[in-house]
């Protein structure tokens, strides 16, 4: 497998287990080169703790992204999650002309979940991200995400028309290929959905019994890894899948670890699969 170069954008919650505190390392873990492009700094993510420090990085974007113009920088791939602002996603747009010529889009627009947006949020900042994930080669929504950016109206329980509803409607946005993740059609169960090159599947795992916070970044990131690996998709998809299972069971062993999951203590089982 030869050596790939990822770089990741969103920002750096410095305690609390996601975006690029969960990027960098597990895609390094994968045996991936791992850059990164920080939009904010806060002290802690959003998800539960108040009166965190926010520093939107906002501006270094262009600054960052010229200089590594001058140094003939390209990546084989972008992946980005939690952005937070309509400029930030069109810093994100111009960004991809540092991309190799095959090189892969990931977008995982974490902007919601459990039927609402983010603190922060708003629906016009959904219609915003629609427009990247448009742009992407793989997007990595949730329901709640994939409603939002649709305006499909969320529900808490579905069957796979309703699936396959928002499946056309984000094809219809431009989307291409597609890993909806938190799908459960039956009570227990959970799993994602892969819609690539106009095939559906589906890969179904047991529910634990409570979610953490970070997941999806957790998802996204070992998702990447594992497709610069040169797994499928629908592989890796799997493989992320039974690595979120993984560190939500290593979480919940624990009363009071309510902000992120503990996505390290697995990690070396991804790299075995991912490796493999
Ligand atoms: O996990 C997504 C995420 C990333 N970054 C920040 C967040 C969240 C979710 O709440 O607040 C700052």
């Amino acid at each position: 497998m030869s050596y790939k170069k990822v770089l990741s954008v969103q920002d750096i919650s410095c305690f609390g287990q996601c975006s690029l505190t969960v990027a960098l390392p597990i895609i390094s873990a994968c045996g991936v080169e791992t850059c990164v492009l920080p939009s904010a700094v806060l002290s802690t993510h959003t998800g539960g703790f108040s009166g965190f420090t926010f520093t939107d990085l906002t501006e270094d974007m262009p600054k960052i992204k010229a200089h590594w113009e001058k140094e003939n920088i390209l990546f084989d791939c972008i992946y980005t999650g939690y952005l937070g602002s309509k400029k930030q996603i069109d810093y994100v747009k111009d960004l991809f002309s540092l991309l190799v010529n095959d090189g892969v889009k990931v977008v995982d627009p974490a902007m919601a979940d459990n039927g609402k947006l983010y603190y922060g949020f708003d629906e016009a900042f959904a219609k915003e991200m629609a427009s990247l994930c448009a742009l992407s080669d793989y997007c990595l929504p949730n329901i709640t995400e994939a409603c939002f950016m649709t305006g499909v109206p969320y529900k808490e329980t579905y069957d796979e028309s309703y699936v396959k509803l928002l499946i056309e409607k984000l094809c219809e946005l431009g989307c291409k290929n597609l890993i909806l993740t938190g799908i459960s059609y039956r009570e227990g169960k959970t799993g994602v959905v892969v819609y690539e090159n106009g095939k559906y599947s589906y890969y179904e795992h047991d529910k634990m019994s409570k979610g953490c916070h970070g997941t999806g970044d957790i998802y996204a990131s070992a998702f990447v890894g594992a497709l610069m690996n040169g797994k499928s998709a629908i592989d890796s998809a799997k493989i992320s899948a039974n690595y979120v299972v993984e560190c939500i069971k290593d979480t919940l062993t624990e009363d009071n670890h309510w902000y992120g999951a503990k996505f390290e203590p697995s990690l070396y089982k991804l790299i075995e699969k991912v490796r493999a």
